[in-house]
């Protein structure tokens, strides 16, 4: 029980991005139960990037040091499962779109999920993250920002989703920025 009768803070915040991006890897470091929809991989062309993939979400939960509770979810990268896409895009209040920094190969089904999540929840902040910075052939922040044309409103974070403090700076970014776009609507 909260001392000054304030309401503890809940958001709600999506992990999307593309097949084998690194989504279900970025809830696995900040969980040791997590909620996950894993199935073996049955597509030759995928079998060659991995053994599975999320059929349908993750999800866990975090209380950051300020005492909010976040739900945390992880979309299915694959288009075949995007009809679980709109189901979980409801009343998000954030989106971390993640991409393989090593391998472009995907990165058109971010911009599908962009304006489909667009659509959905138009309010929500969205941030991306470039993941696999630990691998050698991993392009910069800088590189993948031209590579997209992102605009320079768009925040990119470095990420290696298998550290857990830099997936805690990546959420850190994005509910800063979701504060940035509350101060600036006068509904902080
Ligand atoms: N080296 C390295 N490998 C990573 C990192 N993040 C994820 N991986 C690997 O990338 C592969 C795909 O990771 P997943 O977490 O299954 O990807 P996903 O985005 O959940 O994939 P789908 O649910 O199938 O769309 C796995 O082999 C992970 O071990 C990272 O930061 N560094
Ligand atoms: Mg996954």
């Amino acid at each position: 029980m909260r001392s000054n009768g304030a309401r503890p803070k809940k958001a709600k915040i999506l992990v999307a991005g593309h097949f084998a991006a690194g989504k279900t890897t970025f809830l696995r470091t900040l969980t040791e139960s997590l909620l996950d929809t894993e199935k073996k991989i049955k597509h030759e062309e995928e079998k060659k990037v991995k053994e599975t993939t999320t059929v349908a979400m993750d999800f866990t939960e975090l209380i950051t040091d300020d005492g909010t509770k976040l739900h945390i979810f992880g979309i299915p990268g694959q288009e075949r499962f995007s009809f679980m896409w709109p189901i979980l895009a409801k009343n998000t209040a954030g989106i971390i779109y993640v991409l393989d920094s090593t391998d472009e190969k995907y990165w058109y089904q971010l911009f599908q999920q962009i304006n489909m999540f667009r659509k959905i929840s138009p309010d929500a902040v969205f941030i991306f993250a470039a993941n696999k910075q630990d691998l050698p052939d991993a392009l910069s922040v800088e590189e993948i920002r031209k590579k997209m044309k992102l605009p320079d409103w768009v925040k990119v974070v470095p990420l290696v989703a298998l550290d857990r403090e830099s997936v805690m700076n990546a959420i850190k970014t994005l509910l800063e920025e979701i504060e940035r776009k509350k101060a600036a609507a006068g509904t902080a």
